[in-house]
């Protein structure tokens, strides 16, 4: 029915079409016509109404299908393989299935809406429809587990990169992963990895990007310290270009890896890059690492992309994964 209906204001688009010829049309009540119209915009179609005229379909909401993303996409290997759905538990998962089963590196597995979106350390992760970019790029470097934290850094750059050309915005990154515009989060980053002492099976590199979601979009409890790219520049951003923004960057970086010299000089590039963009450095933290609590000022990134805390007592603490609040940042005063 709700199919029918679109595909009546689709047949009229920028045009209004009353109440009565769609229900002549298709043989539904006006009253059923106004639940489903109401339903359709909250997919995200824009779909105006007048007393007098009826209604008029302004816009659809973005598709990300493979098709519309490979089209614009200008990459060798990141992307060639796109599964797409339209609802899925959690693309980490989905694609560490495709993972496990064989696929290539660079196959993407992207959804318009995740019913289980995961974050770290079994956080959930809001990934409401026809608003975000919620996507996972299979990986198969030949580097060794250790060097696995690169990825990471490389990734925050790739997208972070991605939202400055397309929206226009500046944006920051907390350390390790998130991505901030105004002191909010935009973005979050899921790193997993499957691996064997010296051999990395496959990373399954999680990117999550609130584009063009609403401040309704997000739950009470995390509208403080998170927002969209829409809701920072208040101008909607599409997701195809971010996503193929993000995936171009992605690949130009992750090439580099492979690059004799990248453990000598790219990576110190990528981490002096890494650096500029942090909102971490020189403020006060607050780090729960290996079941302590330690409070100071974030006084480096390593090479290694390890973050150095000069703690209150003076000891210097070397931090390679873990929770960081940043005075300043989603709360913490
Ligand atoms: C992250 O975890 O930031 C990693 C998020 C990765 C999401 C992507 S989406 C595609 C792929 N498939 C998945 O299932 N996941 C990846 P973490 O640093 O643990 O942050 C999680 C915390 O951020 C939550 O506990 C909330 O406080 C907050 N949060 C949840 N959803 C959010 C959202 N959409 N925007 C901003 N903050 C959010």
């Amino acid at each position: 029915m709700k199919a029918l209906i679109l595909k009546a204001l689709k047949e009229n688009i920028n045009h209004y079409i009353s109440g009565e010829q769609i229900s002549n049309q298709i043989g539904v009540s006006r009253t059923a016509i106004w639940k489903h119209i109401s339903e359709l915009r909250h997919e995200g179609y824009h779909i105006e109404s007048s007393s007098r005229k009826g209604y008029r379909l302004i816009s659809a909401p973005e598709h990300l299908s493979a098709a519309e993303i490979q089209a614009e996409l200008n990459t060798n290997c990141f992307g060639k393989n796109i599964i797409y759905y339209d609802t899925i538990t959690s693309t980490n998962n989905a694609a560490k299935e495709a993972a496990a089963k064989g696929c290539d590196e660079g196959t993407v597995v992207i959804a318009d809406r995740q019913t289980a979106g995961k974050g770290r350390l079994g956080r959930s992760w809001v990934s409401p429809p026809n608003s975000g970019i919620w996507m996972s790029v299979v990986l198969r470097p030949e580097i060794l587990p250790v060097q696995a934290q690169f990825i990471t850094i490389l990734a925050a750059i790739a997208v972070g990169r991605a939202i400055e050309q397309i929206a226009g915005i500046t944006i920051g990154i907390k350390w390790p992963n998130d991505i901030v515009i105004n002191r909010k989060k935009v973005c979050g980053i899921l790193t997993e990895i499957s691996a064997e002492i010296e051999q990395i099976n496959y990373i399954v590199l999680g990117i999550g990007v609130n584009v063009n979601l609403d401040k309704d979009d997000f739950p009470d409890d995390i509208k403080h310290s998170a927002a969209s790219i829409k809701s920072e520049t208040g101008s909607t951003v599409s997701r195809k270009k971010l996503v193929v923004r993000i995936l171009e960057n992605l690949e130009s970086l992750y090439k580099n890896l492979y690059k004799k010299e990248f453990y000598d000089n790219a990576k110190a590039d990528l981490i002096n890059e890494y650096k500029k963009y942090s909102v971490t450095l020189g403020n006060r933290v607050k780090a729960i690492y290996q079941n302590k609590t330690i409070e100071g000022y974030a006084e480096d990134i390593t090479e290694n992309g390890e973050l150095i805390i000069r703690s209150d007592n003076g000891e210097q603490h070397t931090i390679l994964s873990g929770e960081v609040s940043v005075r300043g940042l989603y709360g913490y005063i």
